[in-house]
């Protein structure tokens, strides 16, 4: 997928015209375009189980996914009655350093809770 303009201006060079026969005679100009491609985005999701603190699972939302306390509770409580939620959107790193964070925080207090990445 492309998109005029939306990636060019700050690309990771300029594209412009280049010599790249500086001798006598003919020079070639070529053009080199930017190639820019956007990330693969993941996102996060929570499980439901039960045994895990409501108000551990808040915490977490307001620790790791910087939420609020009302949006904290909002999705910890989407997820105690569907099952699962989404915590945020993120490239594949910073996904999988959220998920890593939860599972070790939840195992050190020894609750079940577990953490998920999918593709979006
Ligand atoms: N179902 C849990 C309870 O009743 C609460 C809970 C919510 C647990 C969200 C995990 O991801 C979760 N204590």
């Amino acid at each position: 997928m492309r998109r005029a303009g939306a990636a060019s201006a700050a690309g990771p060079r300029a594209a412009g015209p280049r010599r790249d026969d500086d001798g006598p005679g003919a020079a070639v100009v070529t053009k080199t375009r930017p190639k820019v491609k956007r990330p693969s985005l993941y996102r996060v999701l929570i499980l439901n189980d039960d045994y895990t603190p409501m108000e551990f699972v808040v915490h977490v939302l307001e620790q790791f996914f910087s939420k609020d306390r009302e949006a904290a509770t909002r999705i910890m409580l989407h997820v105690h009655n569907h099952g699962a939620g989404e915590c945020g959107v993120y490239t594949y790193e910073v996904a999988e350093t959220k998920v890593t964070q939860v599972m070790d925080f939840a195992r050190k207090h020894q609750h079940p809770l577990q953490c998920v990445m999918e593709k979006k």
